[in-house]
């Protein structure tokens, strides 16, 4: 088993993997920039390595550096958390190259999905049901006027190297299409250093459902289920549930078990999220995740099992702590993410926070690197915590995280806790009646709302 473990990430994550590794008798080790030496994961850890100066780039993007850090202080594995390098096929040769473990996916895997039509391309292969459009890359604009023609209008074009919402353009009629095209190709250039594109049907209203799957990288796989991450701005997520409020139990049957065969069939290793548009009763698969992701809690609330323990158990080999038949889905969970920034203009806001309480009482979560007296810097991502929320039903989750977000203070700088507020509040929001255009809209009115007063 695994006896050490360096955690190659900051904040509530680290945190995080250090919890799950001390509950299993694992040594921690933290590394960190300069600018995170008073942070509460270096703290916690059993070691610390500093790593390098505040931009990520010379820190925790520093491959050298980190897998110095595993070699000096004796770690025999490396748990990437999300964003920095959890989604670097290099990385993950190179930590495994050093015999080190790499708690995630196989590289290969990493690799396939971080191109999207490899990624779209293998998803068809293994049964998913994808989004209408170009069969893989498409190259010239007679091929691209050709499928227009075939699926209608309108179309989005995507770059392959993209995600997250970056390089895609939307063609409204066959009219625009070249020069979209030619468009989104030189963006994709210049900020991927790759112009390859890829047509599909554009959705107008969906909603953003995603399946957790894990696999134990020997043809064995499970799903636990879909959250649903509709609210969104600028393609970051705001708040995240599970179950789907619009899912049904036989949609969650089928899906997951789409998705778990999927992923038994390519011999997937480790937590992996598999990213669907979901409109009028229908699936379309657009991206997969191979790294744990931020909203995880909402799972493992519904769920109870730690996902950070099963990805330690499959990167050391040993079997899932479950089989499917084991998994139950139990009541509803919300997480809200709260963000040092101001709650409408969402300027960032880092800083001295002079007061800090968590929220507590019965099944409410706090994941949080803050406390009174910390600094937040000004260098890295402005998620500051996680407020994760349960109940029996929809209903009760909302009064209880009501009540979560009234306990709730982070004084010192701006934080998104208001707008979660407001959140709570809106009859759309508390009847789960919202798409991925509903959080921008929304803020706009409210913008409007508050120029005219
Ligand atoms: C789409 C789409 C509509 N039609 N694809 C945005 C990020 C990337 N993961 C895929 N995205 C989209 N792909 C087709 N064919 C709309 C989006 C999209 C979106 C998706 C999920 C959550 C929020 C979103 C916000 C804007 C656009």
């Amino acid at each position: 088993m695994i006896k050490k473990v360096l955690i190659a990430n900051r904040g509530e994550i680290a945190l995080r993997i250090h919890r799950a590794c001390h509950e299993m008798d694992i040594k921690t080790v933290a590394v960190h920039s300069t600018a995170d030496a008073e942070a509460k994961h270096v703290k916690l850890a059993d070691e610390a390595v500093c790593i390098g100066p505040p931009p990520a780039t010379d820190s925790y993007l520093n491959i050298p550096n980190i897998i110095s850090a595993a070699e000096i202080s004796g770690a025999d594995a490396i748990h990437p958390g999300y964003g920095f390098l959890s989604e670097n096929e290099k990385f993950a040769t190179i930590v495994e190259e050093h015999e080190v473990i790499w708690i995630g996916p196989k590289p290969e895997h990493i690799r396939v999905m971080g191109d999207k039509v490899e990624a779209k391309k293998t998803a068809g292969k293994l049964g998913l049901p994808l989004v209408p459009g170009s069969d893989g890359a498409v190259r010239e604009i007679g091929e691209a006027k050709k499928i227009g023609d075939e699926i209608g209008y309108p179309l989005i074009v995507k770059a392959a190297s993209g995600g997250g919402g970056r390089g895609m353009k939307v063609v409204p009629e066959a009219g625009k299409l070249e020069s979209l095209m030619k468009q989104a190709g030189s963006e994709a250039k210049s900020a991927f250093g790759d112009d390859t594109v890829y047509l599909e049907k554009f959705l107008g209203n969906p909603r953003h459902i995603e399946f957790q799957i894990f696999g134990d990288g020997k043809g064995n796989a499970i799903h636990l289920g879909e959250r649903d991450c509709s609210l969104q701005r600028r393609h970051q997520k705001v708040l995240e549930e599970a179950p789907g409020p619009t899912i049904t139990d036989e949609e969650r049957t089928r899906m997951g078990d789409i998705c778990a065969r999927a992923m038994a069939d390519m011999g997937y290793r480790g937590a992996g999220t598999i990213e669907f548009l979901y409109e009028d009763g229908g699936f379309y698969f657009i991206e997969m995740n191979t790294r744990l992701q931020v909203e995880h809690p909402v799972t493992e609330m519904i769920t109870g099992l730690d996902l950070v323990r099963e990805q330690i158990l499959v990167a050391a080999g040993q079997p899932l702590s479950v089989t499917q038949d084991e998994v139950t889905f139990t009541g509803h969970a919300i997480e809200c993410r709260i963000n040092a920034e101001h709650p409408e203009t969402f300027a960032p806001s880092p800083g001295k926070v002079v007061n800090y309480h968590a929220a507590g009482g019965m099944h409410v979560r706090v994941d949080s690197g803050l406390y009174s007296g910390y600094s937040i810097p000004p260098y890295y991502d402005s998620m500051v915590a996680k407020l994760i929320v349960y109940g029996t039903s929809r209903n009760k989750c909302i009064r209880r995280l009501r009540r979560a977000l009234e306990e709730m203070v982070i004084d010192g700088v701006d934080t998104t806790l208001p707008l979660h507020r407001a959140l709570l509040e809106d009859p759309d929001v508390l009847e789960g009646n919202y798409t991925i255009k509903w959080l921008e809209e929304w803020l706009e009115r409210n913008a409007a709302a508050s120029d005219t007063q």
